[in-house]
């Protein structure tokens, strides 16, 4: 496990304020950053063991040329506000979701973020497993504590979906679309899945944890076969690599967008934000729910996110827990 060092986070801040290639003195970085030129160096050296790439200049001083591909101390440089403000990182957890669970009860603080390089035991909703490979996907889950009531709290899932959407339409050249509920699809199939669960008393939830799963640099043989067909990644669908730390701050981003958007706001514009994306909206479908099978046309979601289909009977029924399964 590790949680960066603040001064490590201010050291790549201060690199990253500058513009691209500008160099920054070993003067003005300790002067800024109170703290000697031995510490500098030592704090230098311990992120270059960590892929981070400086590049000096007699005269000049530094500039940062690289950052790796996925680093906490990046994403803990790159946002502001307090989602994101600390990234506990893991080579390796059972489910970031039940990591995120046990911090949070230990009283981690809102924002408080999990990321893993892989998952042995991933989780999708109902029981049902996510697939976690190592050092290619995004696997993260986000502490909050919402002063929101539990039944109003069925909007949190399509806030995810929302920011991941918007995050992957923003940092790549693609359009993502939603199936209900949280399902994020490119080209029909699924790149990334949502999983939020709750702790609450009557009347408060006592903390939220939005999980979020991306395919970002998964190839077609890191899926086992059940899932080549239906699953997707950023690198399958644009024939490029992209580095997963710009991915996560831009998740980050945008969920602190629609969350304090949907706290101040109410679900009406992540509703309609949600059926912008959604690829089940005026569709045909079968959802399997618990109670059984629902077949109709999917009229559009109610504020608490549940999905409304009018059946053969011109009935309407509001499904709150279900799978899709989109008709010819
Ligand atoms: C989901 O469940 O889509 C929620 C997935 C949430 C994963 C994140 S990763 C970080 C955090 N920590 C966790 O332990 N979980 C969260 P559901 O709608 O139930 O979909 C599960 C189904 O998606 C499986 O039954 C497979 O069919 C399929 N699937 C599993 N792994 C996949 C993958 N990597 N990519 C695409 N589809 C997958």
């Amino acid at each position: 496990m590790n949680i960066p060092r603040p001064a490590e986070v201010d050291l790549v801040r201060a690199f990253l304020q500058k513009g691209e290639g500008d160099y920054l003195s070993g003067e003005a970085l300790s002067r800024g950053l109170n703290i000697s030129r031995a510490a500098l160096w030592k704090r230098m050296n311990s992120l270059r063991e960590r892929g981070f790439v400086f590049k000096a200049r007699r005269g000049s001083g530094y500039s940062l040329v690289e950052t790796p591909d996925l680093s906490s101390t990046e994403i803990m440089a790159r946002v502001s506000g307090p989602i994101g403000g600390t990234v506990y990182f893991y080579d390796s957890l059972g489910s970031t979701n039940d990591r995120a669970m046990e911090l949070a009860a230990d009283g981690a603080p809102h924002g408080t973020v999990v990321v893993a390089e892989r998952q042995s035991s991933g989780r999708g909703r109902l029981g049902r497993k996510w697939v976690s490979p190592g050092g290619r996907n995004l696997y993260l889950s986000i502490i909050l504590r919402p002063s929101v009531d539990p039944r109003g709290a069925g909007m949190l899932p399509l806030v995810c979906a929302v920011a991941v959407a918007d995050a992957l339409k923003e940092a790549t050249e693609l359009a993502p679309r939603i199936k209900w509920p949280n399902d994020i699809q490119i080209s029909g199939r699924k790149a990334g899945g949502i999983l939020c669960e709750m702790r609450s008393e009557p009347g408060s939830v006592l903390y939220a944890i939005a999980g979020i799963g991306v395919n970002i640099n998964s190839t077609a043989s890191s899926f086992p076969e059940d899932l080549r067909e239906i699953a997707t990644s950023v690198y399958l669908e644009t024939g490029k690599k992209h580095k997963r730390a710009a991915l996560a701050i831009s998740v980050l981003k945008a969920f602190s967008v629609w969350y304090e958007r949907w706290l101040r706001e109410g679900s009406v514009p992540v509703a309609a934000a949600w059926r912008g994306y959604s690829s089940t909206i005026g569709r045909r479908v079968r959802v399997s729910a618990p109670a059984g099978d629902v077949s109709g046309t999917a009229l559009d979601i109610d504020a608490d996110g549940s999905l409304l289909i009018e059946t053969s009977h011109a009935h309407i029924q509001a499904i709150s827990t279900g799978d899709v399964e989109l008709l010819r």
